[in-house]
């Protein structure tokens, strides 16, 4: 396959200003008929090119007569004379045998469509390119007792019967946009529903639709949608337009949502919640998802992007929107803690790797392959340093300059920079290599304090690591907030200073230092970046007790416990006792909210103190971290108890401090077990048993699936199976929970999950709650015979053949191999050539793969 490059990017030689389309819906065979006004742009004799996959031409017309067309290797091109032609295309598709869910394909009885990024192509012959805009009008018919129910874009205009127990339904969307934001959904469903009044007074229908037993657990998406309306009209001055808004559930989905103009499909994983079946965590994400899938209605619809290359403009900015948002319904705290921690997880190892990529890409073989974690947190980083650059007003000008420029066109990267330009009044010149320059930035910085003059000196040093493809760097510009601390009065000295680091190096003086300060840098974590310093193991305790900035408090913490943990990889042994006290000192501050001291006094993950090493090794690194996990279990004993019990509450309650308490809860629970306590795996399986909301039970759970306690693990396991059987997304959980366990047996139970009559490598949320959960289980995966890799390497081949977007996501573990030693090295590039040399391998997991051994 040839790649496409961001550097040949010519405009459409035809537009197609409107497209009539008629779906004769069938889950066997479907016949789709399209009607496509046509309009050559500029002085070109190019043929019309219509891209298409896998469908069956029944017949194609131009103005009325028989075309005369040329299969291409994408689809169909056809040659035309005039200015504007009316181009119809009958083709027929089969929705039940799409196993790849792109296009129109069948789940749990429903028809449904993903077309983002390049699924329109498997419904109909269309120029799927997001610099086309069209005005759509559909009419569906359908099987009135299978499908009562048939949704489309914009606002519905007509339905009725027809013979043979056959109905129809017609909807028409008056925005012009891109084919990949097309939608339909044909199901016996119900909706919960209700009116949001816009700011301007226009009324709009509301509808959350899902299978009838699901609906009494579509209220918190539902107020979630509302709450993210007038978020939105208040934050940003954007107004919802069209007269309804649809969201559908899906149980088979290859990613969290879709932003489809007027009807968001879902992954009904992030639709229904009741509080027996979603954790807060899961509460959350809902919310999330559902205002992230909102807010694309500006920044993705009516301004949409002109190319792939361009996806951060509508992702990035996106996720940085629904950030904001979630930030101002509870702690922006925790939030920003919990948004750094993924960033870390995900986004932080891929940049570090052979899947390096810049925010916006210079060349792909396979676009689905870059919906990840650079495009989306990175993507969202850089809007909140130009955030942080601007302050708010002048950032808040920037997105309405952006909006009212671009309203109605497909727009650049570029264009949203120079509307912050243009209101804001900076010069974003060299800001613009976060946009072209893959790789975390690291910075040093190094604190000297002149006791006689009383001045200090900060020194700072960044460098950008090389990447695929790009092997030296430009400097970049790093927005670094920082303070500096009196270690002797525990008061600040002077305000928050914003640094803006543009050259490789730099100093910043200090004035009237009078006594030995301590520093605080790169506080609400303002930069993506690596910063190294030599603050002392006493100065990150002192800043984890004094910081005014909480995460600046919990990034210290970290800091100390990573330092540790390291030094305990390293040598065996490391002293634990700084770690302990600053514990100690975060679990008894009163004036700390308990949400917050639960983030700060979790360890970091296996994979996060491995990212710290030249060489990864598992073992050592798991067993440095249950040392550590068990010290202040054992030492901190009282105080865990004293959390636990302190934060137990009679009811469920849904609020920003109850989840707070239960995650104290939880938290402590795993300490207590850690220490070892003789109770722990009964007060965990009495937690179990007695919970009324699942963050309580599954933080049980998980605690007695990582327990040595064989007949309690079991048997909270088969009540947890029972209770459940028959519900996909608690049945993911109890899928997932094992095969993150931290038991020696965990790779031979997950061998034996996969041939569980509950598992299918066709629900994509089922493949990931095993396959994907056990790959980041950094000591299970990287068991030292290879077995680990062999097994995920048997999934992803199985996985390719059904669904190639999918399994292609689940590639980067594998491709992890230079993080370790040679051994391992050599079990995981073996696994990848298998991979490889399989015939028939998509073009998805063949760049992943093939990038992953280059
Ligand atoms: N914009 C949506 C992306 C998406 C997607 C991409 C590839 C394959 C399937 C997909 N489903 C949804 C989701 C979002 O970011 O809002
Ligand atoms: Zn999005």
């Amino acid at each position: 396959p040839r790649a496409v490059r961001r550097a040949d990017y010519r405009a459409p030689e035809w537009q197609v200003p409107r497209i009539a389309l008629d779906f004769d819906l069938d889950p066997a065979a479907t016949r789709v008929r399209a009607v496509l006004e046509v309009e050559r742009s500029g002085d070109h004799n190019a043929p019309l090119q219509l891209d298409g996959d896998g469908l069956e031409p029944l017949s194609i017309t131009v103005d009325g007569q028989p075309a005369e067309w040329q299969a291409t290797d994408r689809g169909i091109a056809i040659a035309l004379t005039g200015e504007r032609h009316r181009v119809e295309t009958e083709v027929l598709i089969h929705p039940e045998r799409n196993t790849q869910l792109m296009g129109l394909y069948a789940s749990g009885g429903l028809l449904c469509t993903q077309c983002e990024a390049e699924g329109f192509r498997r419904i109909t012959y269309f120029p799927d390119r997001p610099d086309v805009l069209t005005r759509y009008s559909v009419r569906m018919s359908a099987d009135k007792a299978r499908f009562p129910v048939l949704l489309a874009n914009g606002d519905p205009v007509g339905a009725g019967d027809l013979d043979g127990g056959r109905h129809f339904a017609e909807w028409d969307d008056p925005f012009p946009k891109p084919c990949y934001l097309f939608a339909l959904v044909a199901g016996d469903l119900v909706a919960n529903r209700d009116t949001f009044v816009t700011r301007s007074g226009r009324a709009v229908e509301l509808g959350i639709w899902v299978r009838s037993p699901d609906l009494a657990k579509t209220d918190h998406a539902l107020a979630a949608l509302k709450t993210s309306m007038r978020w939105d009209e208040d934050v940003y001055g954007r107004e919802y337009d069209l007269d309804v808004f649809n969201i559908v559930a899906v149980d088979d989905f290859n990613f969290g949502a879709m932003e489809n103009k007027g009807l968001n499909i879902f992954n009904s994983r992030y639709i229904l919640a009741d509080p027996d079946t979603a954790t807060d965590y899961d509460y959350d994400a809902v919310a999330a998802v559902v205002a992230h899938e909102y807010f694309h209605n500006w920044s993705g619809n009516r301004v949409t992007c002109r190319d792939w290359f361009q996806l951060s403009l509508k992702e990035g900015f996106t996720v940085y929107r629904d950030q904001s948002f979630s930030a101002d319904q509870g702690s922006a705290a925790v939030k920003r803690i919990e948004d750094v921690r993924s960033l870390r997880a995900a986004q932080f190892p891929e940049d570090a790797g052979p899947l390096a990529h810049p925010v916006r890409p210079d060349a792909y073989l396979e676009i689905s392959n870059f919906y990840t974690a650079t495009i989306y947190n990175k993507g969202a980083e850089v809007i909140r340093m130009m955030a942080t650059i601007l302050g708010p007003e002048k950032f808040r000008a920037g997105s309405d300059l952006y909006f009212d420029r671009h309203d109605g066109t497909a727009a650049t990267v570029e264009d949203f920079v120079c509307a912050m330009e243009d209101a804001g009044g900076v010069d974003l010149s060299q800001f613009r290599l976060w946009y072209s320059q893959a790789g975390t930035p690291r910075v040093s910085a190094r604190l000297e304090h002149e006791v006689g003059s009383g001045r200090a000196h900060l020194y700072l040093r960044q460098t950008v690591p090389p990447t695929p493809g790009q092997p030296a760097k430009d400097p970049m510009v790093l927005p670094l907030r920082l303070k500096l601390f009196g270690s002797e009065t525990a008061s600040a000295l002077g305000t928050e200073q914003l640094v803006l680091l543009k050259d490789g190096e730099a100093e910043v003086a200090f004035e009237t230092v009078t006594e030995p300060p301590v520093l605080s840098i790169n506080r609400g974590f303002s930069a993506p970046v690596i910063v190294e310093t030599d603050r002392s193991a006493a100065e990150l305790a002192f800043l984890s007790a004094h910081d005014d900035d909480p995460f600046a408090r919990y990034e210290a913490m970290q800091q100390l416990m990573l330092d540790t943990l390291v030094a305990a990889v390293r040598h065996g042994r490391a002293d634990h006792a700084p770690v302990v006290e600053a514990v100690r000192n975060t679990l008894t501050d009163p004036n700390l909210d308990p949400a917050f001291v639960a983030e700060a006094v979790l360890l970091p993950s296996d994979s996060f103190i491995g990212d710290q090493l030249a060489v990864v090794d598992p073992e050592a690194i798991y067993q440095a971290r249950e040392a550590l996990r068990g010290e202040l279990g054992r030492t901190l004993a009282d105080h865990w108890r004293t959390a636990y019990e302190g934060a137990q509450d009679d009811r469920f309650e849904y609020s920003p401090a109850a989840k707070g308490r239960r995650r104290v809860r939880t938290v402590s629970l795993g300490y207590i077990a850690a220490s070892g306590a003789a109770d722990a795996s009964s007060l965990a399986f009495r937690q179990f048993e007695a919970a009324d909301n699942m963050s309580d039970r599954q933080g049980a759970l998980t605690t007695l699936v990582n327990s040595a306690d064989d007949e309690a693990r079991e048997a909270a396991l088969d009540i947890f199976y029972n209770r459940y059987a028959g519900n996909a997304l608690v049945l993911d959980k109890w899928f997932s929970t094992q095969a993150l366990s931290s038991r020696p047996e965990t790779l031979a139970r997950v061998v034996e999950l996969s041939h569980h009559r509950d598992f299918t490598l066709a629900n994509p949320n089922r493949a990931r709650s095993l396959v994907g959960a056990f790959s980041v289980n950094q000591r299970a995966f990287n068991a030292a015979d290879g077995a680990g890799y062999r097994f995920v390497a048997d999934q992803l081949i199985a996985l390719d053949k059904l669904n190639p977007q999918t399994a292609a996501k689940l590639v980067p573990p594998l491709g992890r191999w230079r993080r370790f030693d040679e051994g391992r090295a050599k079990l995981m590039r073996a696994e990848l050539e298998r991979i490889m040399r399989t015939p028939g391998l998509s073009k998805d997991m063949a760049e992943q793969v093939g990038k992953s051994l280059d």
